[in-house]
């Protein structure tokens, strides 16, 4: 009898170890997560590499000709990462930052976020990630290439 009640006691101390946990993962993660506009590059010269042809129409894309050198230089612009995975029911901060590109005006429309992202400066967009699916982060001025996805997973 007395052992019964020892097991008993020890299955109850255990399923409430096991709603604890379970609590635990219900609980909201506060997410801060750094996202900068950036213009990766590069270039050659003529004599070396032929000057390309013409690249998709877009702002997002930088073909720059041939100087006096004849170096030529190609980038685009892009917010890295590309991709953002958050869970349903985070508290996320996207803290944009501004290091190349004088103006980025950006919008987050799943979550209601327009605002403009200027060189040097940090912006946050704070929400939470209450809608789950593939959203993207797009900033106008530079598509195609200006575009991250912002990827909500469903709770289990
Ligand atoms: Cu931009």
């Amino acid at each position: 009898m007395k052992r019964l009640s020892q097991r008993a006691f020890l299955g109850l101390a255990m399923g409430a170890l096991a709603v604890l946990s379970v609590t635990d993962v219900a609980h909201a993660d506060k997410r801060h997560i750094i996202v900068t506009a950036v213009e990766p590059k590069g270039g050659a010269n003529v004599e070396k590499e032929p000057f390309p042809s013409p690249l998709p129409e877009g702002g997002g894309y930088v073909l720059k000709k041939p100087n006096e050198e004849g170096r030529w230089e190609v980038a685009v612009y892009v917010f890295e990462p590309r991709q953002i995975f958050v869970d349903e029911g985070d508290e996320v901060t996207l803290e944009f930052v501004g290091i190349n590109g004088a103006s980025h005006p950006t919008t987050i429309e799943a979550y209601g976020q327009v605002f403009e992202l200027k060189r040097g400066h940090i912006h946050r967009a704070t929400f939470t990630a209450d809608k789950p699916g593939r959203h993207s982060i797009v900033c106008s001025a530079h598509l195609p290439t200006m575009v991250s996805e912002l990827i909500v997973a469903p709770k289990k």
